[in-house]
């Protein structure tokens, strides 16, 4: 079976890809290879089986799942599957449904929904969930995870850490010379 990539992002709706791409473009910047698909554990159960079932031939070493609502996709691969699953809970869009009937954009429990319905996996079949819609710090794990063989990743979240690091001291240096008033003026008005 031909390989897909190191990474395995999968997500329940069109919906979520707002979300999920922040995940991919993480993975881009550090040259990682993934594959990305819609898969809908309600709407498409079959398709979910087929996928969870081939994850090892496609060579994915970490999957990253995101869903809202009753957000089962990532628990289900989990079930399926060995390999690691990352969660992303997403506060839904819900647009197909807002264009008919003109209801909230959100959940309606704010993503705790998926939240909770991701990270209360039972015992014995884990799946580790990042924060509501934190698609980027999955993105981030996975490489994590990836970096335990491989030296170029492992160097590459250094330089990243380092970069935070710098980014934060130069605000903190631009806050200082301007003062707090004017720094929150040229910064967030
Ligand atoms: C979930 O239902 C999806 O993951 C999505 O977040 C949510 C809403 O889906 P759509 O109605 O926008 O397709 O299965």
């Amino acid at each position: 079976m031909a390989k897909k990539g190191s990474v395995g992002i999968i997500m329940g709706s069109s919906s979520d890809s707002r979300i999920m791409h922040s995940a991919a473009e993480i993975l881009d910047q550090f040259n990682v290879s993934h594959e990305d698909q819609i898969i809908s554990a309600h709407r498409t159960p079959s398709r979910l089986d087929t996928y969870a079932k081939h994850a090892e031939d496609y060579g994915f070493k970490v999957i990253i799942a995101g869903a809202g609502g009753a957000a089962h996709l990532p628990g289900m691969i989990a079930s399926h599957t060995v390999i690691p699953v990352i969660g992303v809970p997403i506060l839904v869009y819900n647009d197909k449904q807002v264009k008919k009937s003109n209801t909230s954009k959100f959940s309606a429990f704010g993503g705790l929904d998926s939240l909770l319905s991701i990270s209360e996996m039972p015992t014995g079949s884990p799946v580790v969930t990042v924060g509501i819609n934190k698609a980027a710090n999955a993105a981030i794990y996975a490489l994590k995870i990836l970096a335990n063989d491989n030296s170029t990743i492992r160097n590459k979240l250094k330089k990243h850490k380092f970069d935070q690091h710098s980014s934060v001291l130069k605000e903190s240096d631009e806050l200082k010379k301007l003062g707090l008033a004017k720094f929150v003026k040229k910064k967030f008005k």
